[in-house]
């Protein structure tokens, strides 16, 4: 929307303020025009965003319409979304909710000029410091995202002390990415924007809208790439990390033409590639990027859709939730086959399983979505080893390889304040823990040396609670809005196998 566009429908606004909710009845304005005097300046004449966040249903599945209806009805406090609650009549207000949560009738598009003309420059990345400008250990540094606020933390690791705290994108999703050395963090939103951060000099360097509904970012092992896989449209976006630039932007199609959405696009160092699920044909698709033609697609028919999926440390073998057979399956990427089915039923939450040795054995442990049970499988036979029952579903599960034990929470249920601790060498659960009664407890995230264990109490008003994590005994709470995530930068490049890749 251009800048008189913008004027006016704030006048606009403004003069329906001022005229209030009675004349507003005389007009009767549809809802697609009430759209365009309220809503349109900031979130955009086809609903794809602007200063504001889109408001398309793919975008705001997050969000219960309850919520959205207090937002449009109060606002939302630290952001620039007013309330419209003396100007719109309850009734207004659902129809708009209703608007907002329809489907757009032709599926929108976002094209390379697009992608080129949204990337900002905030800092000229040849202006960047040599040196950090803190004191901080870089490798022990943590990006904590709290979504109540749409902010994020960079936390020091050693002293649980905040060093610096931004306003970041709407609706983070997805773990936060660094680049090899740990030095630039890189987040992506629901939206589709991607930003890249400077950890030395603590500055936003650059940002580019990479679709208009992404499901998560990749960082390739050579530092060069950034992979962003969306849902709309269906595509595969290549960037430079270096400034965001536009390399690729890929229409994502199976090999019979049907256009597909990404699940998800990962990162598989010992194979120099991507990854990347696909969530409408039975393909995984590869993309290397250090051969001699680099980020050429290769398509693999896997013979069912992922639903989830979590790869290997050597990342030859996917497992993968498989939608038609209800059940899992392990299919080799080498050989190109099937080589196991998996006992997995109830909703494995796949892509937050961990691995560790178990018995001289490499296994995997996921948490169940549908079921209070953590599975535990054999890496070698594919076989299941364990399934230990816990006080309800769980969604998020983690380890370090310097602590003896796993910590997986409790996410849905009577139970959600409860976060679990199992001992890896008896697959047993040896502490369950209650960090704030009645809160949902969520994710954990260990410091660089796995003496510390961080877990989130997932409220608006909520913290982190760090424990030391051979004692469990509580080290310190620091209030934070909803931190949903943390992720410490020594674990994530080094690909440590108890976090997420
Ligand atoms: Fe996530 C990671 C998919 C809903 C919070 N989520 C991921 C990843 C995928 C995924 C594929 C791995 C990406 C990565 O880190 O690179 N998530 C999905 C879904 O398909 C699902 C079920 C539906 C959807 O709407 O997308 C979904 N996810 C949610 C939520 O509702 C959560 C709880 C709240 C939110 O903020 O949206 C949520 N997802 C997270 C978090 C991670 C994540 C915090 C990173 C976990 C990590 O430790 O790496």
């Amino acid at each position: 929307m251009n800048k008189n566009a913008i004027v006016f429908a704030l006048i606009f606004t403004a003069l329906f303020v001022s005229l209030g909710p009675v004349q507003l009845k005389a007009d009767e304005p549809t809802v697609a025009q009430q759209y365009t005097i309220h809503c349109a300046a900031c979130h955009g004449g086809d609903r794809l965003g602007g200063i504001g966040p889109a408001l398309l249903p793919e975008n705001l599945k997050r969000l219960r319409t309850k919520a959205a209806t207090s937002v449009i009805t109060s606002g939302r406090p630290s952001t620039q979304m007013p309330g419209f609650e003396q100007v719109l009549s309850s009734e207004q207000i659902k129809g708009l909710v209703e608007y907002i949560y329809s489907p757009l009738e032709q599926l929108p598009t976002w094209s390379d000029k697009d992608i080129v003309s949204s990337r900002i420059i905030h800092t000229d990345p040849a202006t960047l410091p040599e040196k950090p400008v803190h004191k901080s250990d870089l490798l022990n540094l943590f990006t904590v995202v709290e979504s109540g606020d749409h902010h994020v933390t960079i936390l020091d690791g050693d002293t649980m002390e905040s060093i610096w705290r931004f306003q970041s994108r709407f609706a983070l999703h997805g773990g936060a990415k660094y680049s090899p050395d740990g030095r630039f963090v890189f987040l992506g939103s629901r939206d589709g924007w991607i930003s890249k951060y400077d950890l030395y000099s603590l500055k936003i360097v650059a940002e580019v809208r990479a679709g208009i509904n992404t499901r998560n970012i990749a960082i390739s092992s050579d530092g060069k790439y950034v992979a962003v896989g969306n849902y709309l449209p269906n595509s595969l976006v290549i960037l430079y990390t270096h400034d965001l630039s536009l390399v690729k932007n890929i229409d994502v199609k199976g090999k019979d033409g049907t256009s597909s959405r990404v699940s998800a696009v990962y990162n598989a160092p010992p194979r120099n590639s991507f990854l990347v699920a696909l969530k409408d044909v039975t393909e995984i698709w590869e993309l290397p990027y250090d051969g001699e033609t680099p980020l050429a697609v290769e398509q693999i028919e896997v013979g069912d859709y992922f639903d989830d999926f979590f790869f290997d440390q050597s990342y030859s073998n996917v497992m993968g939730a498989a939608r038609n057979a209800k059940k899992g399956m392990v299919f080799n990427l080498d050989k190109q086959e099937k080589v196991a089915s998996l006992d997995l039923t109830s909703m494995p939450h796949l892509g937050s399983g961990i691995t560790f040795e178990y018995d001289g054995r490499q296994v995997m442990a996921t948490p169940h979505i549908k079921e209070g049970v953590l599975s535990v499988i054999d890496m070698e036979n594919w076989q299941t080893v364990k399934k230990i029952k816990t006080k309800g579903p769980g969604f998020f599960m983690r380890s370090h390889d310097n602590t003896p034990y796993a910590w997986s929470d409790v996410f849905f249920g009577p139970h959600k304040d409860v976060m679990h601790v199992i001992d890896k060498n008896t697959l047993e659960i040896v502490k369950t823990l209650r960090p704030a009664p009645g809160k949902t407890a969520a994710h954990v995230e260990f410091t660089r040396d796995g003496k510390y264990a961080l877990v989130s109490i997932w409220e608006y008003d909520g913290a982190l609670v760090v424990y030391d994590a051979s004692t469990f005994e509580e080290v310190k709470r620091i209030p934070m809005k909803k931190p949903v995530g943390k992720y410490n930068v020594y674990n994530k490049i080094t690909y440590e196998r108890g976090t997420s890749h």
